[in-house]
């Protein structure tokens, strides 16, 4: 009888066993199938998820080892457009031309992808797309073989550049300022028209009319002092002039090394900071320069997607915040992640602001004492200035400077404008050096301002 219970019992545990392995296989899933991952932008503090095949990720994005901090705004790494992201032409245009790269599928193998295998009828959870409970083993045996799957793709992925900015030439660029001056240069003689000529260019060219007196009494005077007779003669004593004015010691943009480097980008509505950042950016992540983007503009939500664009076609990290939240803790977030990522610099953007608002001001101000803040060494608070405004760039400058103290000028849309006689009023009125020009609105149409070129492009024949 015994001998009957015993053959009984064993006969019930081996029909039972296999079954009951095999539901608890099925429950599980395979062997390291990975969680399904969230997609989008991440929050700093959560993984981001691994949408990117090897060999699309711009140099500057490695992830950091460990986990970031937690903080509000939110950060995000290019996406791995298959070609958005990296542009590799001598010319692409700037962002807004070209498609947004598409989103990627998530890596989790969600239901019906194609790298999943089918839904499981047996198991609803996976059929729903209901998230897979790992034992904590297993787990930790999934998340190190991503990690080393990740860690191979970036080393693919960092090797290749950016193809460096192809520099734009004044002369082909700013054709509308250099209409102005024809009348003058069509001048075969030193008469009364040839100084009426000049005059008038100069004041059409927004020159302003304190530098423009200056400058033809100082002419008038070498005319006679040094016995010019030829126009060509005057043409050329006028361009030693305009270069003797805009002559600056310092132009360069400051990038100290082994500092997470600040530069702040500030100016009123539309004159091109965003676009700057972006063309900037460029120039630097193509330098070899690790680069963060803070969407410190948080007036309205388009103006951070304008610079999120950006930063996915330059790689660099982009940190924003909500809509309406404080700029300041956004740029006090990317540099914190910028010193985390060994950045070289961050790229601070503001929201335009109407000088007449105080308010704003004072807000401005506030921000850059937040960038001052260490590990945030801020080394330049660039002033953006639309050329096509002419004098009212310089009231402007005047009261940025005022309240939050400019290191240079960045002079966009120079390529559409008669009036790039700005940029000797700005110089000479208030000393603040020009560092940089915007010649158009391709990633490729930011240039140094060579005062040499500039004028020799506005005055040759
Ligand atoms: N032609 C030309 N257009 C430019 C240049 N720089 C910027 N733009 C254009 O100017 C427009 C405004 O540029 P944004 O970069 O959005 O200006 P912003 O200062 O950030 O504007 P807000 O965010 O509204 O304050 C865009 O259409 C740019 O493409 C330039 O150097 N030349
Ligand atoms: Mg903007």
């Amino acid at each position: 009888m015994t001998l009957l219970i015993v053959i009984l019992v064993a006969a019930v545990v081996l029909t039972i066993a296999p079954l009951a392995y095999t539901r608890a296989r099925r429950r599980r899933g395979p062997e390291l199938e990975p969680p399904a991952r969230p997609v989008g932008p991440t929050k700093a503090g959560t993984r981001p998820p691994s949408t990117r095949p090897p060999g699309t990720r711009p140099p500057g994005t490695r992830p950091p080892t460990g986990r970031p901090p937690g903080s509000s705004p939110s950060t995000s790494r290019p996406p791995a457009g298959p070609a958005g992201a990296r542009p590799t032409g001598a010319s692409p245009a700037g962002p807004g031309r070209g498609p947004v790269p598409p989103a990627e599928p998530p890596a989790g193998r969600g239901p019906g992808s194609p790298s999943g295998g089918t839904a499981s009828p047996v198991d609803d959870r996976e059929a729903t797309g209901a998230p897979v409970e790992f034992p904590a083993d297993l787990q930790a045996e999934i998340e190190a073989v991503l990690d080393e799957v990740e860690g191979e793709a970036l080393a693919e992925e960092e090797a290749p550049g950016l193809a460096p900015p192809v520099k734009p030439r004044f002369r082909d660029r700013i054709g509308r300022a250099r209409a102005v001056f024809s009348g003058f240069l069509s001048c075969t003689a030193i008469d009364q028209d040839t100084w009426d000529d000049l005059e008038e260019a100069l004041v059409r060219a927004d020159v302003g009319v304190t530098f423009t007196m200056t400058l033809l009494d100082e002419l008038r005077g070498r005319v006679k002092a040094e016995g010019i007779r030829t126009s060509q003669e005057l043409v050329e004593a006028l361009k030693a002039d305009l270069k003797k004015a805009l002559a600056s010691a310092d132009r360069g943009l400051r990038l100290d090394p082994g500092e997470t480097n600040v530069w702040l980008f500030v100016g009123v509505n539309g004159v091109g900071k965003t676009t700057t950042i972006g063309k900037l950016g460029y120039r630097e992540a193509a330098a070899g320069r690790r680069v963060v983007m803070a969407a410190g503009d948080t007036f309205r939500a388009a103006a951070a997607e304008q610079l999120e664009l950006w930063s996915q076609r330059v790689g660099a990290d982009l940190v924003r915040g909500a809509e309406g939240s404080d700029p300041g803790a956004v740029i006090f977030d990317a540099v914190q992640r910028g010193a985390s990522r060994g950045a070289d610099v961050v790229l601070g953007d503001t929201a335009g602001r109407l000088h007449t608002k105080v308010n704003l001001m004072e807000e401005l101000k506030k921000v850059r004492r937040v960038a001052e803040r260490p590990p945030g060494h801020l080394t330049e608070v660039l002033l953006v200035i639309d050329a096509t405004t002419g004098q009212n760039g310089l009231t402007q400058a005047k009261l940025f400077a005022e309240a939050v103290g400019v290191t240079g000028v960045v002079l966009t849309k120079l390529d559409g404008t008669a009036k790039g006689g700005i940029a000797l009023a700005i110089q000479t009125e208030l000393g603040i050096p020009i560092k940089l020009v915007g010649l158009g609105e391709t990633v490729d149409d930011l240039t140094e301002f060579d005062p040499d070129e500039f004028v020799d492009a506005l005055l040759d024949e």
